[in-house]
């Protein structure tokens, strides 16, 4: 391309940018997540938001749904993947039956803390799964956060694995959890999150497993007495877009929206830090019973014979390379 032609087309582009922003060409995205809007996941999508309207000269911005207000978290990425739901920062939860690759991440007791779990999101490993979500329709921007996942129940406090043994546990839709879960002895009972709160209030489990951030912003202390400490799995998060909204992007904008989600992330697990630094506490002060001293081991030990089923599903080299980050 020679400097002129080069120039004409910065100066079509522009102009067309120019005619696109004085007709008002302005798209609203919708983005949903499960929690409320002071929430991770709410700071995280708050800070997308910002950077897509400062990165667009506000061509693009959002209108948010917290709270599930468009839904489970199964039936926001099936919205996004039909194109009804432009955006969702979603835990990985259900994900796996849309992008089995992304199932590995589920396995119980993988990851050693968070540096060991976000280095192997955004290292080679983590990136490839996430390219991985544009064979199935979905559109990957970045690796998002919603922690590692801690049991609560009323029936009594959980510091070795065989306490947990015979509870009904409510469990994301998730086959790697299920199966992880039911070597401790627990009762796994899948059930979309919007449900969650009315089946421990009537006692239709007797509890249930999330990161510190869902139990403090879902107020599950209201329905829950005990907490353990058991952090017995990672809970990553992503951000997707709907392949509609991403087809009509230019590079220059592709480019906004992925730097947008990358720094939503970072803004995402900041806020995962802080309510795990200050959320024990805000929970004991609620009323809850916690045991911070949990017996790893016993649990570590108990899933032990299912990875033999893991290493045949995922490929015990996989699960290797995961473990092996640094
Ligand atoms: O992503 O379903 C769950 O328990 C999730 O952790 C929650 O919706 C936040």
């Amino acid at each position: 391309m020679t400097a002129r032609h080069a120039l004409t087309r910065a100066t079509l582009a522009a102009a067309i940018a120019l005619l696109g922003s004085a007709a008002g060409a302005q798209t609203v995205l919708k983005i949903g997540y499960a929690t409320t809007k002071e929430s991770h996941y709410g700071v995280g999508s708050a800070v997308f938001c910002d950077e897509i309207a400062k990165g667009t000269a506000n061509r693009y911005s959002c209108q948010q749904f917290p709270s599930s207000a468009l839904g489970g978290e199964r039936e926001m990425i099936e919205a996004v993947q039909l194109g009804t739901q432009d955006l969702v920062n979603t835990s990985t939860g259900p994900l796996g039956n849309f992008v089995p690759e992304v199932k590995v991440f589920d396995i119980p007791f993988l990851f050693r803390g968070y540096d060991h779990a976000r280095h192997t999101m955004d290292g080679a490993i983590g990136q490839d799964v996430l390219k991985a979500l544009q064979k199935k329709g979905l559109i990957g921007l970045a690796w998002t956060e919603n922690g590692f996942r801690h049991m609560t129940n009323n029936k009594r406090p959980i510091v070795s694995a065989a306490d947990a043994a015979g509870l009904k546990l409510r469990t994301m839709e998730n086959k790697v959890h299920m199966e992880g879960y039911k070597t401790f002895g627990l009762l796994p009972t899948p059930m979309a999150f919007p449900e969650l709160f009315g089946a421990l209030q009537q006692g239709t489990v007797d509890g249930q497993e999330n990161p510190i951030p869902v139990i403090l912003a879902s107020k599950f202390s209201q329905v829950q007495k005990h907490l353990s400490l058991t952090g017995h799995v990672y809970s990553p998060a992503v951000i997707i877009l709907s392949p509609v909204v991403w087809g009509k992007l230019n590079e220059a904008d592709k480019k906004v929206f992925s730097e947008a989600a990358v720094k939503a992330g970072a803004a995402q697990r900041k806020k995962v830090n802080d309510d795990e630094a200050s959320g024990i506490a805000q929970l004991r002060k609620d009323g809850m019973q916690v045991v911070e001293k949990v017996d790893g081991d016993s649990f570590r030990k108990a899933v032990t014979p299912a990875y033999a089923n893991f290493a045949k599903e995922f490929g015990a080299d996989k699960i290797a390379a995961i473990q092996a980050v640094k």
